[in-house]
């Protein structure tokens, strides 16, 4: 009996919302095994929002934001490619390449992504800069129950990890929202935004696996 409450106590505590308001997760090193799991309950978006920060020196390929479901292991994925500039967007396994977002080694920047499944049409906006408009993937949902990974690139569902596509650096205000937000709350996202309604750092739920720290952000005043 006190084990069972202790199991139910332990699988609660990792549910319970954090504010995670000036923290950001650190992620020291390049390994296939550590990384940042996000839970939502959301199980069926026609449209989405996806914005984050992010800083790293990596001049190699890696996974910025990886969402899967069972149907879809690439259901959203944000890929930096090693060419400077050059992203890949995931949406329902389809993917885009987008040029010439600048993208300068060690610099926080802001991150966001939008799709939605009426007109296919995904872009990008790298500190209030837009990609152009481009063609992913229409007519079906991301559907089914979503697992969310920072710091690695889910190649099955929930795992699947290469260390050559690992992030290694910071991140932090991720939000997510179950529709496309308007140009210029994209622009301003450096500055400003209103809280995700999907995904919300100011109540975020997470599990932490191997080697990935929840810091202060670091200012000096
Ligand atoms: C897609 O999602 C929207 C919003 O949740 C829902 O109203 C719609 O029925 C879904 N479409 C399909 C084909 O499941
Ligand atoms: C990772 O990259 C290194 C160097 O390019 C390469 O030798 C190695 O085979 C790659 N590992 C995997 C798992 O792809
Ligand atoms: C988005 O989620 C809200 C609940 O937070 C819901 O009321 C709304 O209908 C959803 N919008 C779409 C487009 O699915
Ligand atoms: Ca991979």
């Amino acid at each position: 009996m006190a084990l069972l409450l202790l199991l139910v106590m332990l699988t609660s505590c990792a549910a319970i919302p954090q504010d995670l308001s000036n923290k950001m997760f650190t992620f020291p090193e390049e390994t296939d095994t550590a990384h940042v799991r996000v839970t939502t309950s959301r199980q069926d978006l026609s449209a989405v929002t996806v914005c984050f920060r992010s800083f790293t020196d990596l001049k190699r390929e890696h996974s910025l934001f990886s969402l899967a479901t069972p149907s879809a292991i690439n259901d959203l994925l944000i890929y930096k490619k090693a060419e400077n500039g050059f992203f890949y967007l995931n949406v329902r396994d389809k993917w885009v390449g987008l040029e010439g977002l600048a993208y300068k080694l060690n610099t926080w920047h802001s991150i966001c992504s939008t799709w939605d499944a009426t007109s296919g049409l995904a872009q990008l906006w790298v500190d209030g800069m837009p990609s152009s408009r481009k063609f992913v993937s229409s007519g079906s949902n991301i559907s089914g129950p979503i697992i969310i990974v920072l710091g690695q690139e889910q190649d099955s569902y929930g795992g699947g990890f290469d260390k050559n596509q690992s992030f290694v650096g910071m991140i932090s205000d991720v939000h997510m929202w179950n529709y496309t937000l308007s140009p210029c709350e994209l622009k301003t996202y450096k500055i400003s935004f209103a809280p995700g309604n999907v995904l919300n750092w100011d109540a975020f739920e997470f599990q932490i696996v191997g080697r990935v720290l929840l810091e202060n952000k670091q200012s000096c005043d």
